[in-house]
Parts: structure tokens; C-alpha cells; sequence
């Protein structure tokens, strides 16, 4: 079966305001966006809601984060209802940068994404190991250990509504992009996991994206695949392809025109 192409951006806390974010939202809509595949865009929960009126309809928005109740005593905090009544498809859960600089633990992350899928959004699931995890070869077992808390929430029809971004930490705003053979190994072995995990059609149907320094220099690599019908068990090993990277979280580079390039990077 075939994936659709996913590319989103994730602009993280930017741009710093609203005359920036006219012009970000200004350089999409009249962008030519390569129409197989799916871009969302996950712009600051300020700023979902004016984004949502003058962006193209083509372009999906999310937002970076949620709370996993539907209301109450939380200050500060936006609830999966709250997005889904906005109009708001997808959220981004388990961002490295909300797991180590807001103590989100695999735990919470699963939370959320139950209470997220509850309330009828789609999730952009982020997963991926540091540079010390790497370094004594614990990466599959991280990634792994960080989906697993969330297979044991999920049925397997969720599994329509979650794309997993694999981000190694070491990689994420540091210009270090993880090479394309690493990319598609953790991706290969997470689809091998999923099979075991979850089943085979998940495994096949569900979209694993790359985030991580990507560029519209890089991304071509990234994504250069030679996926076809026979299915990814055949494909798996094939030296020289990324058969199994569906597309990418981006962030720096989806403050920049860019952006449309990496969008376009399968066309
Ligand atoms: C990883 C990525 C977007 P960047 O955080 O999720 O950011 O492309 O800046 O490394």
C-alpha cells in the first residue's frame, strides 16, 4: 500500500509576530504545494485560530501540545476539545522539547494522546533518543520504550489517526541531520516493532515521518525512496533507500520559503 507523503511545520514559539506570521501564512498561500502530499502546519496556540481563517484550505494546521482533560482548574493550558471545537485536525504530542524542558514523561504523553484521540484529533506522535542514548546503542529500546506506553492506550483502528515522528534529540535544532541510512534503520525497525506491537496492516498504513535539522538542502536524501506494492518487508534493507521515511516534522526550516521546497521534495 502506499503512504501519503506528510510534511509538517512546526514553528514551535514563532515568529515573534503577527506581521511575521501574515507573511509566513502569505508565503504558503501562494506557494504551488505538491498536491499528494499532506502538509499541516503547527503554528503557536495564539495564533491557530486567525491562522485557521487565512490559510489555504489545502494546508492543515496543529497545535504543539494539549492538555489530556476537557476542562477545569489547569491555567495555562488548552484541552483536546477546546482544539477539536476550534476547528484544529491534528496536534504534536511528545516533543522532545516538552518531554525535557516540561517533564512530560512517556506516561503523560500517552495520556494525552488517549484523551487527544478522544476527542476526535489526529496525533503527531514524537519519538527519538539523545546523543548518549545513541552512542551505547540503545536507540530501537528507546524509541520503543517511548511508543510502547502509548500501543497499550490504543486500539488498532487509532492507529488511522497517529503519524509517529521519529526526532533523535541530538539532531533537533542543531543542524546535525541524522544521515539517511540512520533515518531509515530507527524508521525500519519501528515498522518491524509495530508488526509485533500492533499488526502488520498498522505497521504497513501507519506513517513514520523524520524531524531533525531538515532542509530543502537535505530533504531530497531524506525521502528518496523506491517504495512500491510489493510492501515494505520486501523493500526493508535495500541499500540506498528510505522506504520507510513518510515525510517530515520540520522546524526551523518552516519559518523560511524553504518550507515549500520540502513540501515539494517528492514531486
Ligand atoms: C525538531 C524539528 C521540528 P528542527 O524539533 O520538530 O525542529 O527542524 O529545527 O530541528
Amino acid at each position: 500500500m502506499t503512504r501519503q507523503f506528510f510534511v509538517g511545520g512546526n514553528f514551535k514559539m514563532n515568529p515573534a509576530s503577527r506581521d511575521a506570521k501574515r507573511a509566513l501564512i502569505k508565503t504558503l498561500n501562494d506557494a504551488s504545494l505538491d498536491p499528494n502530499t499532506e502538509v499541516i502546519i503547527a503554528p503557536p496556540a495564539l495564533y491557530l485560530i486567525p491562522i485557521l481563517d487565512l490559510l489555504r484550505k489545502d494546508v492543515k494546521v496543529a497545535a504543539q501540545n494539549c492538555h489530556s482533560k476537557t476542562s477545569g482548574a489547569f491555567t495555562g493550558e488548552t484541552s483536546p476539545t477546546q482544539l477539536v471545537d476550534a476547528g484544529v485536525p491534528y496536534v504534536i504530542l511528545g516533543h522532545s522539547e516538552r518531554r525535557t524542558l516540561f517533564g512530560e514523561t512517556s506516561a503523560i504523553v500517552a495520556e494525552k494522546t488517549r484523551a487527544a484521540l478522544d476527542a476526535g484529533l489526529r496525533v503527531i506522535l514524537c519519538v527519538g533518543e539523545t546523543l548518549a542514548e545513541r552512542e551505547v546503542g540503545r536507540t530501537q529500546q528507546v524509541v520503543e520504550e517511548q511508543l510502547q506506553v502509548v500501543v497499550a492506550r490504543l486500539s488498532p483502528e487509532d492507529w488511522s489517526r497517529i503519524v509517529i515522528a521519529y526526532e533523535p534529540v541530538w539532531a533537533i535544532g542543531t543542524g546535525k541531520v541524522a544521515t539517511a541510512a540512520q533515518a531509515q534503520e530507527v524508521h525500519a525497525n519501528t515498522r518491524k516493532y509495530l508488526v509485533s506491537a500492533v499488526s502488520s496492516a498498522v505497521a504497513e498504513s501507519t506513517r513514520i515521518i523524520y524531524g531533525g535539522s531538515v532542509t530543502a538542502a537535505n530533504c531530497k536524501e531524506l525521502s528518496a525512496s523506491t517504495f512500491d506494492s510489493k510492501g515494505f518487508q520486501e523493500l526493508n534493507g535495500h541499500v540506498g533507500t528510505q522506504a520507510d521515511v513518510d515525510g517530515f516534522l520540520v522546524g526551523g526550516a518552516s519559518l523560511k520559503p524553504e518550507f515549500v521546497n520540502i513540501v515539494n521534495s517528492k514531486a
